[in-house]
């Protein structure tokens, strides 16, 4: 097997790649990434290279092409099983959160766009953004609730659904979401976390700025 690619598009703002570029990361394996910054000149045209759908993450390898976080990061866990809870009951519960999070959160994903190095951001609350705020905080801490003993991890030990949630990490991060000590205590793992620590300067060393994502500026 040659060594996988990752196509992945600006580490400052695509959280869709965040949640693939985690897994690698985590799995320790040697994986050449190829970033195409987003809305910059003919992005499209080099994203179409890659990809069927013209977006990224695209994982690559081989003759074998994956598009879409979610297939991408059930394909590695096949690859790689501990990539998942060991408990067959724990797999389907992380299972339907991955798929909760790839599936829902509208008003999060729209009014709190990722910017991993912006600081001091304020957003209007809505009901519906409160409702994406509280659910993931209740998904949060029910599977903290079951797996504390085990970890600081959402299951224990890293499984592909703290992929899923890390880019939540840094929304709530930038826009000052107050959360609860459960929430509190899950981000501080997701943000001390050495991967997510060169993710986060890698982003800050980016010259790009798309301005239709850089919200909540007083
Ligand atoms: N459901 C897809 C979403 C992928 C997606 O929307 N990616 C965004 C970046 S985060 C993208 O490629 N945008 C480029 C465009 O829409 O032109 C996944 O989970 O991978």
């Amino acid at each position: 097997m040659g060594i996988p690619k990752l196509v992945i598009g600006n580490k400052n703002y695509s959280s869709w790649s965040l949640r693939a570029w985690l897994i690698l990361a985590k799995l320790d394996i040697k994986f050449e990434e190829i970033q195409i910054p987003l809305f910059s000149e003919g992005y499209q045209e080099k994203l179409f290279r890659y990809s069927p759908t013209g977006k990224v993450p695209v994982y690559i390898e081989d003759e074998l092409t994956i598009w879409d976080s979610l297939a991408i990061a059930e394909y590695l866990a096949e690859r790689y099983p501990t990539l998942l809870p060991s408990d067959f009951k724990q797999r389907a519960l992380a299972r339907s959160v991955s798929a909760e999070m790839h599936s829902s959160f509208f008003s999060l994903r729209s009014k709190m766009p990722m910017n991993c190095r912006a600081k001091d951001r304020h957003v209007e609350s809505t009901e519906e953004l409160t409702n994406d705020i509280q659910r993931i905080q209740a998904i949060w801490t029910t599977c903290r609730n079951q797996n504390r003993k085990a970890g600081s991890w959402l299951f224990g030990d890293f499984t592909i659904v703290d992929a899923m949630f890390a880019p939540v990490v840094f929304r709530f991060n930038t826009y000052g979401v107050e959360c609860d000590s459960i929430a509190t205590e899950y981000m501080k793992t997701v943000l001390n976390d050495s991967d997510i620590k060169r993710w986060y300067e890698a982003s800050k060393n980016e010259p790009e700025i798309i301005e239709q994502v850089e919200v909540g500026l007083n």
